[in-house]
């Protein structure tokens, strides 16, 4: 055994990765952890790609359909991108290497709700999961595991995988363990009962995953670390979104319809997100909460800072500074933060009852609010859907935001109709651009058009977009969403043609 090896049985079935990437068959469909750059595994799949390229070199092409959390890293996603190995891929993934070969139309990709990846594992719509590569922290005396900076689809994976594939690695701190809840009450269906969660910090599970020892085929050691950089400082853009959202969420206050301890918080990842979190900091709110997906830098300033007084998530996504942090005050940390599985951490029964306040990037959004996360043009992908849907259709507001144009100005990001719909109008309660922000909650359509093309639009495309509109009221075929089909999409097609929106 080793430190953080006690069980003498799986001790026995350490090996490299070499050995251990020898275990998986082309064709096979392959479980792995990972959660925004958190928990993945990263020498099998290198071991892996590194088989694939002499396998494809000698004529026979390897390839595998791999199943993650979320998005991984550079070691998985990008290595078994780079050698073709992946014939399918599923859910969210944000790559370059990735993304270039699924919109080359190389790689089939699914793109669903983080939410449903287990239940849909667990009902067999993805057929029978042959191994599972799961990155643990430890695995204790009884055999049971501790997991990783994430926990994202891991429990599943480990109950359903035939084989399972274990990589310890040292590297993560020790005292992840201890954070996670991990809820083994979801039964099929018509056998569920409520999930008994009902405040952000309640825990409903256990520490620890169970693992059927038997079907450990190799434990693999690493000593790496998780792939994650530091943000940038937030651009002018972002800061703008943010002081609108906080604007908006200062009147809810005074309202009467929040308190000043608001409600449980998603954040997405990126930029926008993380300016909103630090204005939530110079808003002089205390003791707030975070339902939410990731935890990043930012979050850990706010808890330290007592702006959050505790964080639920499925990923724990550090930069080296973030960890060095956590790790300096682990014991204060600990305390404040729990990591669910991804259908705990998304689920929408627990959503609704908790009422987050969600709050989530876009590409586009159109006049009515139905909203664009994936797409750009109508057929390239970006990332994937994420658990945006998750959360957009079941909290109790739900905010996307982008800058009010893309790509040097050239992009509207509020367009006459959305070229991909991810979330539908009836979904999206509030659309927030640097311009402005447009409270859609009571309006119907043509009364949410007027507010998002007189608050959220660019200077640049407001006359394009109001001619547009005022032609619609008086031509469209019906006057209830009133549409010029043929024009519809003729915003991003002149993208298409030209590179610009503009005319
Ligand atoms: O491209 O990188 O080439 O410059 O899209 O856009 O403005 O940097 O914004 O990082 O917040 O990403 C929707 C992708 C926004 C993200 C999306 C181009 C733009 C840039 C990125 P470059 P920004 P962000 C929690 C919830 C779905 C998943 C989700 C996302 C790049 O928020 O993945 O919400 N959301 N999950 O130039 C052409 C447009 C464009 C455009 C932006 N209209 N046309 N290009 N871009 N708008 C997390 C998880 O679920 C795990």
């Amino acid at each position: 055994v080793t430190e953080r090896i006690l069980h003498p049985g799986l001790a026995g079935k350490i090996m490299g990765a070499a050995q251990a990437a020898e275990l998986i068959q082309p064709g096979m469909t392959v479980a792995m952890s990972g959660f925004t750059g958190a928990g993945y595994p990263k020498a099998v799949p290198q071991a892996l790609a590194a088989r694939m390229e002499t396998a494809s070199a000698a004529g026979h092409p390897f390839k595998i359909k791999v199943l993650t959390g979320a998005s991984t890293a550079p070691e998985l996603d990008g290595a078994l991108a780079r050698v073709e190995g992946m014939e399918l891929r599923l859910p969210y993934q944000s790559d370059p290497a990735v993304r270039e070969r699924i919109n080359a139309g190389n790689l089939e990709y699914i793109d669903i709700h983080l939410s449903h990846v287990a239940q849909h594992t667990w009902f067999g719509f993805f057929g029978k999961i042959d191994v599972a590569v799961v990155e643990v922290s430890g695995i204790r005396e009884d055999g049971s595991l501790i997991p990783s900076s994430s926990v994202g689809n891991n429990m599943t994976w480990l109950e359903q995988a035939d084989k399972i594939i274990l990589e310890v690695n040292r590297w993560q701190p020790e005292a992840l363990a201890g954070m996670h809840d991990i809820y083994y009450g979801t039964a099929l269906p018509p056998d569920r009962k409520p999930i008994p969660l009902l405040h952000p910090d309640d825990r409903i599970g256990q520490p620890w995953f169970r693992l059927d020892q038997d079907k450990v085929i190799a434990v693999v050691e690493t000593n790496d670390p998780d792939r994650n950089s530091p943000f940038n400082p937030p651009d002018e853009a972002s800061q703008r979104i943010a002081g609108h959202l906080l604007d908006f969420l200062g009147r809810e206050v005074k309202r009467g319809r929040l308190t000043d301890k608001l409600l449980p918080l998603q954040s997405g990842v990126g930029n926008i997100a993380n300016a909103v979190l630090a204005g939530l900091a110079t808003g002089g709110y205390t003791g707030l909460s975070a339902y939410t997906e990731v935890i990043q830098d930012g979050m850990l300033q706010l808890i330290k800072e007592g702006v959050l007084r505790m964080a639920s998530a499925t990923s724990f996504s550090l930069s080296p500074a973030g960890i060095e942090e956590f790790n300096a005050n682990v014991d204060f940390y600990s305390r404040r933060i729990l990591l669910r599985p991804q259908e705990i951490s998304n689920h929408p029964e627990v959503i609704r009852r908790l009422g987050c306040i969600a709050m989530n990037g876009m590409i586009e959004a159109d006049i009515y609010g139905n909203v664009n996360s994936t797409h750009i043009a109508g057929s390239r992908i970006m990332n994937g859907i994420g658990g945006s849907g998750d959360f957009a259709r079941n909290s109790y507001l739900s905010v996307f935001m982008a800058p009010s144009t893309a790509k040097g100005g050239k992009i509207s990001g509020i367009v006459p109709m959305v070229s991909h719909v991810d979330h539908t109008e009836h979904d999206t309660m509030v659309v927030v651009t640097d311009q402005g922000l447009a409270d859609l909650r009571g309006l119907a359509p043509k009364q949410r058009a007027r507010v998002i093309i007189e608050n959220c639009v660019h200077p640049d495309f407001k006359p394009m977009l109001q001619d547009y509109f005022d032609r619609a009221c008086r031509d469209s075929y019906a006057k209830h969403t009133p549409h010029l089909l043929p024009e519809a999409l003729s915003w991003h097609q002149r993208f298409i043609d030209t590179g610009s929106m503009l005319l």
